[in-house]
């Protein structure tokens, strides 16, 4: 894939405005419907039981984000998911945490096994562990392991058929077949709370305006990248904290022109 389909997609999702259902963690709720919304796409934030199967048979896309999930967030996950794939919606899973405790290992196990996700995306030791491959973590932010990974997300998505990504400073991207690998993105990332949950939800939006998952996938983690270091570079040098890098991300997501998108867009296959 190169430069062009990713202008594209990323027109796609802003012609399309996608309503995408979240059940998310506390923590990047703000920050995540913000995100999106820069985006170009419409975040609805839905957790009770009494309507999670109405929102997400509405929607255009699903994302289940188990960061902060409680026994009743699990609950409505399932019945989500479960009216989601009834009406054909798609089905992002950020399996946050997963391999930090039994609990958390057990229900993200649970809902690859249960449910028909279209994209599970996470950093290495959750992607390992929510394939049985336990591997160190200690709360939700893990090192990353680039020797292993591209092995580990093709193992992953044959073992889950799923696209998977394996985020870090390199990304991989994988339906178990083909692999892509990205270069985008910049170390400022990993000093904000949230930014792989964002991600995970703007790959939503793409998968939601495209019918192919891989491509769409690709073209977010790509577009995520690129608006990632323009971010990086809008903020004057006295103020290039992780604070106003924050509102830098969710500006960028609004304001990266497809000239920046075709100058720095970094795909291998
Ligand atoms: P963790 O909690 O372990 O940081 P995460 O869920 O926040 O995981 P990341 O792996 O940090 O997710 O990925 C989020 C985004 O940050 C992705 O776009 C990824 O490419 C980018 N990223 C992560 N580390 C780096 C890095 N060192 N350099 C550049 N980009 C990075
Ligand atoms: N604790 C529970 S969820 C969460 C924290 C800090 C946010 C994790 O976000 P990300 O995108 O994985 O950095
Ligand atoms: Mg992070
Ligand atoms: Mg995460």
């Amino acid at each position: 894939m190169d430069s062009t389909t990713v202008v594209q997609l990323r027109e796609h999702v802003r012609k399309k405005r996608p309503l995408i259902h979240h059940i998310t963690n506390i923590v990047v709720s703000n920050f995540t419907a913000n995100g999106v919304l820069s985006l170009g796409a419409s975040p609805v934030m839905a957790y009770a039981i009494e309507e999670v199967e109405e929102i997400a048979q509405a929607a255009d896309a699903l994302v289940l984000n188990m960061g902060t999930m409680t026994s009743q967030s699990v609950e409505a996950m399932k019945l989500a998911a479960s009216s989601a794939e009834k009406a054909g919606v798609p089905i992002v899973l950020d399996p946050v945490g997963v391999g930090a405790s039994s609990y958390r290992t057990s229900v993200g196990k649970r809902i690859v096994e249960d449910f028909d996700t279209s994209v599970v995306r996470g950093n290495v030791a959750e992607i390992a562990n929510l394939i049985g491959e336990s591997t160190f973590i200690r709360g939700v932010d893990a090192p990353d392991d680039a020797k292993n990974k591209e092995n580990l997300a093709i193992r992953a998505a044959k073992k889950l058929n799923t696209v998977i990504v394996v985020t870090g400073e390199e990304d991989i991207i994988t339906d178990g077949e083909k692999v892509s690998r990205i270069e985008n993105g910049d170390p400022m990332l990993t000093q904000v709370t949230g930014t792989g949950c964002l991600l995970t939800s703007v790959i939503a939006a793409f998968i939601s305006t495209h019918p192919n998952s891989l491509e769409a996938t690709t073209a977010a983690v790509a577009f995520y990248g690129i608006a990632a270091e323009c971010a990086a570079e809008s903020i004057k040098e006295d103020l290039k904290g992780p604070g106003h890098y924050q509102i830098a991300l969710i500006d960028a997501l609004h304001m990266t022109t497809n000239e920046e998108i075709e100058k720095r867009c970094s795909i291998n296959t």
